[in-house]
């Protein structure tokens, strides 16, 4: 008889270990970058805008921008040819590593209107 109940105890305490890493686990799904939006040195292309309109970073950081949008843009920078990225379709990202202070002007070539800022600092 008390050894029944200890099997019982033990599958409780199982089944509630199970419970407690699964609500951590999806928990931490929850916090993914699609509910939050855009993570350290991330810029979203969403809804015809960059943001953040100006991202802060420091010297020798990469910054990452990814297209969410239906369509096609790019990031291009207002100092011809320090960076551009092409045509991003959706989904598609581009990496560029600022390596000295300032601020960074640019815009979306094909939606002039898209501008956006990179700020670097020390
Ligand atoms: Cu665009």
């Amino acid at each position: 008889m008390e050894r029944k109940w200890t099997i019982l105890v033990v599958a409780a305490v199982v089944i509630a270990v199970i419970l407690v890493v699964a609500l951590v686990f999806f928990n931490g799904n929850n916090d993914g970058r699609s509910d939050k939006g855009p993570g350290h040195n991330e810029v979203w292309i969403k809804n015809l805008t960059f943001d953040p309109f100006n991202i802060t970073i420091s010297v020798n950081t990469t910054v990452t921008w990814t297209n969410l949008d239906g369509v096609s843009h790019t990031v291009t920078s207002d100092d011809v040819g320090l960076f551009d990225s092409g045509i991003l379709s959706d989904g598609d990202t581009f990496q560029f590593t600022f390596v000295e202070e300032g601020q960074y002007f640019y815009a979306c070539s094909i939606h002039p209107e898209m501008h956006g800022m990179v700020t670097v600092v020390a």
